[in-house]
């Protein structure tokens, strides 16, 4: 009896289970993350009711894939959020219709007359207005493109996603740079330089006859924030990628991208005429080469017609340019410009150039070797410059090309994957760093010139404007190897589309829609993200201090290295360690390339009284008995810096793991997982650091400083065998 009733039991449960497994929307393995912040479960009832009432049909006139896109991510979308299915619907004869459309495809829209105010917003931007239709109270989303519908589609979705009212809707969008990119450092044999989340996307073996569906969803979660560019190959480039083999396999990935408004883009090898062409030279100025570029885009605009254009690194890192047949950096770019124009191409010409001279601040390299060139470059060659004029460190000060070429289209390069912020190991919220550069003002027209304006071209008036971020995705399944690194692709995408949204805006649209809606949860979480950056700031390069890790992974902590070939790859070259003090002399005692910057800005961080600290140790050479604005000397401050770091991920995981029963136990965990990798890394970093840098200032740990487990040789030991 007793086994009957066990079994009875056992039966009643897997019964509920099964119930429970029916009622769960979405597949059985739902928290993986892949879903990312398109998250579409059902509201709690509370939440719903509202707009119910409001989306109760989508009317979406016409047929292109485009529109087609539209109609089924708002009906997933409405469906899944409201718990109900919305269909589809002819005309708006209903009240609570949601319109979408262009005035091409929709007689209702065109019969609207918003012709004026769409045109002002243009075909990506998008109006919502919540109106009478007859006796019926209506959404309509409308733009001029069918691009600038989606957008509005997927904004219309986020309101609802992060609870907002739909009832009164008045809205109207258009984002205020023109090319968003996402950059794709893949290279074709399917590995990512400075990938950490998996693989390449791009299956190039099984291209162009099987496109993974996968990329559908990647292209659909970029055009969610606005992306409408992705660069596909690695910017160290292959010329491989530019044969009529690879160019059918990119045409492939091009059709998928297409109706998501996602065009791409190639990294162009500056040689390919040689490699490729059998031509001897690859000098911009030669009528052959000139020739060869010309017939490779007509080839390229043949197989796609809206081709983004060509991304190029050249004479940077050894890869070959126009210096390498002693030519400038334009004619090599306005070259290529020439053969793309004819179909509206642009050429992305990187600025990322730092030749190494003796005794030279490669910090300067950039400035020196591309400003002389101001108001040289074609009309569709855009600059691509790095934030910071280093490295993507983990805190640089702003790049000084950003207000130093008012006659160039300067478009800024961010990485989002993390190649020295702890791969996809560590959490931190990048908006907080990319708030500041945006916000940085480079006094180019005087107080107020901050890089989101030049960068917008408001400043100067630039016509073509643009953005890239180095991407973190890859084939693992959550798309970027930690689940709170999705936050920093989302946050990219809504900067480039506008560059003055807060971080903690960012932040909760984004937690609310991946994560949680409970407000304690949320407010948690946010001030985790809004920290986060500072903290590792702080446990990696504080007061300015940079390029500390070890060269080739760029993994962890080697202030003490010092043998590679190239001075400026060694970390000794950055800090300047010694007996008397701490860090790289930019001013006029030093590189002075400080004198890069317009005088206000130089004024400020020549004089180490006004320089912001956090940028202290990458302008000046500070004494370690330096009195900090705290009162503490440069050694203490800076030991409190680094323990303060660990500090944040101690608590941080301590805050998680309370979080136990508010996220999802899959994510929960995996997060958990990650966070213990933090801490252990912010631990390495502090102890390595500090226990070189004592050598040179011959001071004890000041009080609440934890001392090192491991002595300086075992930390040296240690960095030559991590990845
Ligand atoms: C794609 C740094 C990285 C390289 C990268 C280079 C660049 O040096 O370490 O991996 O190369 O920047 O941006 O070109």
């Amino acid at each position: 009896m007793i086994v009957e009733r066990k079994s009875g039991w056992r039966l009643l449960i897997i019964g509920m289970a099964f119930v429970v497994c029916l009622l769960t929307p979405g597949p059985a393995n739902a928290e993986d993350g892949y879903r990312l912040w398109l998250r579409y479960d059902p509201l709690r009832a509370s939440d719903i009711a509202g707009y119910k009432i409001r989306v109760t049909a989508l009317v979406i006139q016409g047929n292109s894939a485009t529109l087609a896109a539209i109609r089924r991510e708002l009906s997933d979308g409405c469906s899944g959020l409201l718990g109900t299915e919305v269909p589809n619907a002819a005309d708006a004869g209903k009240a609570g219709s949601v319109i979408v459309g262009t005035p091409e495809s929709s007689s209702i829209v065109a019969g609207l007359k918003w012709q004026t105010e769409l045109a002002r917003l243009g075909p990506e931007g998008f109006r919502i207005r919540s109106l009478k239709l007859g006796n019926h109270a209506v959404t309509v989303i409308a733009s001029n493109g069918e691009t600038g519908a989606l957008y509005g589609a997927f904004h219309f979705l986020r309101l609802m996603q992060t609870l907002q009212p739909i009832d009164k809707l008045d809205i109207a969008q258009k984002p205020r740079l023109q090319l968003r990119m996402l950059d794709h450092w893949d290279n074709l044999d399917g590995s990512v330089e400075r990938g950490y989340a998996g693989r390449s996307l791009w299956n190039w073996e099984a291209l162009p006859g099987t496109v993974d569906p996968r990329l559908r969803d990647y292209a659909r979660a970029n055009a969610s924030i606005g992306i409408n560019g992705s660069l596909l190959n690695n910017v160290n480039a292959s010329a491989q990628i530019l044969t009529p083999e690879y160019l059918r396999k990119v045409a492939a990935i091009a059709e998928v991208f297409r109706p998501l408004g996602v065009r791409v883009f190639l990294s162009a090898r500056f040689s390919a005429p040689m490699e490729l062409g059998g031509l001897k030279t690859a000098d911009p100025l030669d009528s052959a080469v000139a020739a060869w570029w010309k017939k490779k885009a007509d080839e390229i605009y043949h197989l796609i017609p809206d081709f983004g254009g060509f991304v190029v690194k050249a004479n940077s890192e050894g890869q070959p340019g126009p210096r390498t047949y002693n030519r400038s950096h334009v004619d090599g770019a306005n070259m290529m410009a020439a053969a793309l124009a004819p179909h509206h191409g642009v050429v992305i010409w990187r600025a990322f150039v730092y030749d190494m001279r003796p005794g030279y601040d490669r910090a300067g390299a950039a400035y020196e070797n591309l400003q002389p060139f101001d108001g040289k470059f074609a009309a569709n060659v855009l600059l691509q410059v790095k934030n910071g004029p280093v490295d993507f460190q983990p805190r640089e000060p702003f790049h000084p090309l950003f207000g130093g070429m008012p006659k160039t289209q300067l478009m800024p390069e961010l990485q989002i994957t993390q190649e020295y912020l702890g791969f996809s190991n560590h959490l931190v919220f990048l908006a907080s760093m990319w708030r500041e550069f945006f916000d940085s003002d480079t006094y180019a027209r005087g107080p107020g010139s901050t890089v989101a304006k030049v960068v917008d071209g408001t400043l100067e008036g630039q016509h073509l404007t643009g953005i890239a971020g180095v991407a973190n995705t890859g084939t693992d399944r959550n798309w970027t190897g930690h689940d709170f690194l999705q936050a920093n692709w989302y946050a990219f995408g809504r900067l480039a589309w506008n560059p003055d949204l807060a971080s903690p805006q960012i932040a909760g649209e984004w937690i609310k829609m991946t994560f949680t809606r409970d407000p304690q949860t949320i407010e948690t979480l946010s001030r985790i993200m809004i920290e986060s950056h500072e903290a590792v700031v702080d446990y990696m390069t504080p007061l300015g201090l940079h390029h500390l890790m070890w060269g080739g992974h760029h993994y962890g902590p080697a202030p003490w290295w010092n043998t590679f070939e190239r001075d400026d790859w060694n970390p000794v070259y950055y800090h300047k360690a010694d007996a008397r003090g701490l860090g790289f002399d930019r001013t006029e005692t030093g590189s002075n390339t400080l004198s890069q910057y317009h005088a206000p800005v130089r004024k400020e961080f020549a004089d180490e009284a006004t320089c912001p600290e956090k940028f202290l140790l990458w302008f000046h050479h500070v004494p370690w008995d330096y009195r900090m604005r705290s009162g503490h000397t440069l050694w203490d401050e800076l030991a409190q810096h680094y323990q303060r770091g660990v500090n944040w991920t101690r608590a941080t995981r301590r805050e998680w793991d309370a979080l136990a029963g508010a996220i999802d136990p899959e994510r929960h965990t995996a997060v958990a997982k990650k966070l213990a990798l933090q801490e252990r890394d912010a631990v390495w970093w502090r102890d390595a650091c500090l226990t070189y840098f004592q050598t040179f200032s011959q001071r004890p740990l000041p009080a609440g400083v934890e001392k090192a487990a491991k002595t300086l040789e075992e930390y040296k030991a240690k960095s030559l065998v991590r990845r």
